[in-house]
């Protein structure tokens, strides 16, 4: 009986790897995330440093759960409260999620910060950074979170809508004092506002 050369098989096995490195390589994209601002308010707030997370198209928000009482948890509140972003961010790395940090966006009446990262289909993308000064205000899309590629597996250049959340762990007052603490919220829900006069958008491109 003839048998195949070891040599051959080798080969055969490193053309199967290279083939499906290629499969993967060619569908990830780079992906270029741009956060600008407009302040309404005469200029006088800005974005603090913040976090981002991938997640598949079919799970859920990981970072808070909208008009849940859970501000508190996994790290949001400092966040929002402080622009303190370590325990978020310690969170996401070690519950082994595909996540990063960006820069702020310096005071004015209009700012911008941006990040890449490395995306295939079927990636959903959330952030969270603070609208500082404020007690617990923060930017963060919505409940579906971003989504990243069309149904072609092309980057989703459509422009998402953003909102400015309350995180629910510290009362509103005229003059906010981060880091202090002005007493709880009277509403403990992380929810969308409707009159900070600050919105936020996001521009998407593959670069
Ligand atoms: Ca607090
Ligand atoms: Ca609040
Ligand atoms: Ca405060």
């Amino acid at each position: 009986m003839k048998r195949t050369p070891f040599f051959l098989l080798g080969a055969a096995l490193v053309a199967i790897a290279l083939v499906g490195c290629e499969s993967a390589v060619s569908t990830a994209k780079l992906v270029k995330v741009t956060i600008s601002y407009e302040d309404e308010t005469g200029g006088t707030r800005h974005l603090s440093p913040g976090v981002w997370v991938l997640v598949g198209s079919d799970q859920a928000n990981p970072l808070f759960t909208q008009d849940s009482a859970d501000g508190k948890a996994m790290g949001l509140e400092p966040l929002a409260e402080t622009g303190m972003r370590a325990d978020l961010a310690a969170y996401l790395k070690n519950h082994g999620m595909v996540s990063g940090v960006f820069a702020g966006a310096d005071t004015g009446m209009t700012g911008m910060t941006s990040f890449s990262l490395i995306a295939t289909p079927g990636s959903k993308l959330y952030f969270a950074t603070m609208v500082a000064p404020s007690n617990d205000w923060f930017a963060a899309p919505g409940a579906g979170g971003i989504e990243l590629f069309d149904e072609d597996g092309a980057v989703n250049t459509a422009a998402p809508t953003i909102y400015v959340w309350d995180a629910g762990t510290e009362e509103d007052v005229m003059n906010p004092h981060p880091p202090d603490d002005d007493g709880p919220d009277d509403d403990p829900t992380v929810r969308i506002l409707t009159d900070s006069m600050f919105s936020v958008t996001v521009k998407v491109e593959e670069i």
